[in-house]
């Protein structure tokens, strides 16, 4: 199967603005930003989709939520901070390896477009 970018980033073949790396699951800063805080968290494991993922991969989901949580606070957002998975092409997601959208620093309306 050929690398998807995200795996690139997380190989270090492309660049990207790291803010956070583990055993578990990599950060970056997204490229096209939606708000003063916009950075991707991907589990290391290539999960095309949210709803790819099976039982196995219940001990990585959790951890990306906590490292979610952790971000935002490092980045200064840690009580408004917004997190959003596309799961799947019609509902927005362009890169088919698993990532969390993490969003803070301006006001975050309801509901989403
Ligand atoms: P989604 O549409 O949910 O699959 O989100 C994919 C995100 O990936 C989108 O917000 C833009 C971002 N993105 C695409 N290409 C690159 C890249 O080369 N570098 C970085 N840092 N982000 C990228």
């Amino acid at each position: 199967m050929a690398k998807t970018l995200f795996e690139k980033i997380i190989d270090k073949e492309i660049p990207a603005t790291l803010v956070h790396e583990d055993e578990y699951c990599v950060a970056f800063r997204d490229i096209n930003p939606g708000a003063p805080v916009h950075i991707l968290l991907v589990p290391r494991k290539p999960i095309p989709r949210l709803c790819d993922a099976g039982a196995d991969d219940q001990a990585v989901l959790g951890h990306l939520m906590l490292t979610a949580s952790k971000i935002a606070a490092a980045e200064g957002h840690g009580e408004a901070y917004r997190l959003v998975v596309n799961n799947g092409a019609e509902a927005g997601q362009s890169v088919f390896h698993l990532h969390l959208h993490i969003l803070a620093g301006r006001p975050l309306h309801w509901p989403p477009g």
